[in-house]
């Protein structure tokens, strides 16, 4: 008998840009569609067969219109909404030109990380806060 095929569950890659100025992090509130009015990190899915650096790259351009510089990846989460299964990767961006704009966002806002647990995030944020503040002191 051949080997029985074990079914693996699909994973989607987001990349998602930490944005640091001045000791605050750079926050978009989401657009009407999922997750509507929680502020999220700026970013999104990764296409297929895209790198994830270009990929964070393509998405800072988009929403915000800035060219960014995409620094370390500081750490990869995942979590599950639904079937739904996300690999969140989280990049540090210290440099960029231009200046952020709410292309895609309903607002910006530069929140520090003692605001973050006050403000609406989408539960797969909530869970890294304690990891955020460890590795951005
Ligand atoms: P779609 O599926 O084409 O309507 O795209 P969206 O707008 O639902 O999703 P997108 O491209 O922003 O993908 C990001 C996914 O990751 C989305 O399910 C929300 C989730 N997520 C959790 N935390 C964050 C975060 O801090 N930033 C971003 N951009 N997404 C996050």
């Amino acid at each position: 008998m051949p080997p029985k095929k074990v079914k693996r569950p699909t994973w989607i890659p987001v990349v998602t840009g930490l944005i640091r100025k001045n000791g605050n992090l750079l926050l978009g509130l989401r657009p009407d569609g999922s997750m509507a009015g929680v502020w999220e990190f700026p970013g999104g899915k990764v296409e297929p067969g895209e790198d994830p650096i270009h990929a964070l790259k393509r998405e800072l351009h988009e929403e915000l219109g800035i060219d960014a510089d995409v620094g370390r990846l500081l750490f990869v989460s995942s979590h599950k909404y639904g079937e739904t299964n996300l690999l969140l990767m989280f990049y540090e961006v210290l440099y960029w030109r231009g200046e952020p704009k709410a292309v895609h966002h309903q607002e910006l806002q530069w929140a520090s990380l003692e605001d973050l647990p006050r403000l609406e995030l989408p539960e797969a944020n909530r869970a890294v806060l304690p990891r955020l503040r460890q590795l951005l002191p």
